[in-house]
């Protein structure tokens, strides 16, 4: 049987954000492909026994894309220290275990698993550091990309890590299905040796996996990899007790050693990458976490960069913001940038939440377009988000992103979740 959806008003979430009056997808019972997107009526004259749903105060979209987020954090409220990454990094080494050996673990993931849900998201990049969210999240509904982080730099038990991100690797792959696709995180330059780095990147080029890592987040992160100097001196003298520990790469070392990936690579965070590395970097989405950024790190990724390079958007975790609902850091990004033009930087974020998102992933989804997945969601509202005379300036991604709340239809992978 054939399904139409329809609604007042359709962001295809193509690259010149194209929006359709009175439009709709139509697609196959079950099938994950779009058949059609165009105008409602036309849809339902050429699939006459197709079965139609169409919201006239509505906005149809692809399903959100939350393209960062670490579920494992989901139990943090206040154990974390913000306002300068230094301490937020201390308190996190200091309090991980307590935050993470919590008997209420299970809830935890699938409370966050919900939240995505119920504000529109279908697709996730999850970030796990060790591995028990796996099968929750490959049993979910969310469409995940699921990246086993890896992370340490001592090389005398190397092996041991490289070990341990293999076995949840293979698990991963265990569970690998339309929804659930394995990848890997280098976690950042400051904190993955080499050798390890070297090989994870291998086995991504081979087997063709996505790969993400956290790139120049903080400027002791910078100030580290360019001067050899600074907060994570101290941190490895503590940690590890090495006097006189050395970075194990330059920016540049760093990406060029990310060169070979020609699949899905994104890079999350990046304040304080200059536009040599970004040229240097061209094969990788970023991706901002606005909410993080202004915790951890006091700033936003420079508007130069979110409008000329193509961005998703993710929460980040818990362990670095107040709830992990993407319409909420969409709301902040948008009152994060007061020099950009405001209609423009709503069609900018919801594109990082949609187009960009699915770059980030190398997911077949965050656009309405034939063949491409069937991903949408529905969000109603008592009023139409536009004035029927004021058709040719279109404000409504603007006034989607202020008042947006819970889809009333949310399909991932062609099946009905909400
Ligand atoms: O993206 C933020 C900030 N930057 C780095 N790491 C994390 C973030 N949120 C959670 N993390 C985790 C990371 O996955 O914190 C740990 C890792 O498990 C840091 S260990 C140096
Ligand atoms: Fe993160």
């Amino acid at each position: 049987m054939i399904e139409i959806f329809g609604a007042g008003l359709v962001f295809v979430c193509n690259e010149k954000f194209e929006i359709l009056h009175n439009g709709g997808i139509a697609f196959e019972s079950s099938k994950d492909s779009i058949l059609r997107v165009g105008d409602y009526e036309s849809l339902s004259a050429e699939f006459k026994n197709a079965k139609k749903t169409f919201i006239p105060n509505g906005i149809l979209l692809p399903a959100l894309i939350n393209a960062h987020i670490h579920f494992e954090f989901g139990g943090v409220l206040a154990e974390f220290c913000y306002g300068d990454f230094g301490k937020w990094l201390d308190s996190l080494m200091e309090n991980r275990d307590n935050v993470l050996e919590n008997d209420a673990f299970e809830s935890i993931i699938n409370q966050g698993i919900n939240e995505q849900l119920k504000s529109g998201v279908g697709s996730v990049g999850a970030i796990s550091s060790y591995g028990n969210d796996m099968e929750i999240l490959a049993h979910s509904p969310l469409r995940c990309v699921y990246f086993n982080e890896a992370i340490g730099s001592n090389a005398e038990v190397i092996d041991f890590l490289y070990a341990n991100v293999l076995e949840r690797l293979n698990n991963a792959k265990n569970l690998k299905s339309p929804t659930f696709t394995p990848a890997i995180a280098l976690h950042s330059p400051y904190s993955l040796h080499p050798i390890m780095a070297k090989k994870l990147i291998e086995l991504c080029v081979s087997e063709t996996l996505p790969l993400s890592a956290h790139f120049l987040e903080s400027p002791q992160e910078k100030q580290w990899l360019t001067q050899q100097d600074g907060y994570f001196k101290g941190f490895f003298k503590r940690l590890a007790n090495i006097e006189n520990a050395k970075p194990f790469y330059t920016p540049q070392s760093f990406l060029e050693m990310l060169l070979p990936i020609k699949n899905a690579l994104s890079l999350t965070h990046c304040l304080h990458i200059t536009q040599k590395e970004l040229d240097l970097c061209e094969n990788a989405t970023l991706i901002t976490c606005p909410r993080s950024n202004r915790l951890l790190n006091n700033a936003f990724l420079p508007l130069e960069i979110l409008q000329n390079r193509p961005t998703a958007i993710g929460t980040d975790g818990k362990s670095s913001n107040n709830n992990v609902n993407l319409l909420d850091e969409l709301r902040t990004a948008l009152y994060a940038y007061p020099q950009a033009d405001i209609l423009e930087l709503s069609k900018t974020l919801l594109l990082g939440a949609t187009l960009c998102g699915a770059r980030a992933l190398g997911l077949n989804n965050g656009i309405l377009a034939k063949n491409k997945s069937v991903d949408f969601a529905i969000f109603d509202f008592e009023k139409p988000l536009f004035c029927e005379n004021q058709t040719h300036l279109n404000q409504a991604p603007l006034h989607f992103i202020l008042n947006a709340n819970s889809p009333t239809h949310l399909y991932i992978n062609a099946k009905v979740v909400i």
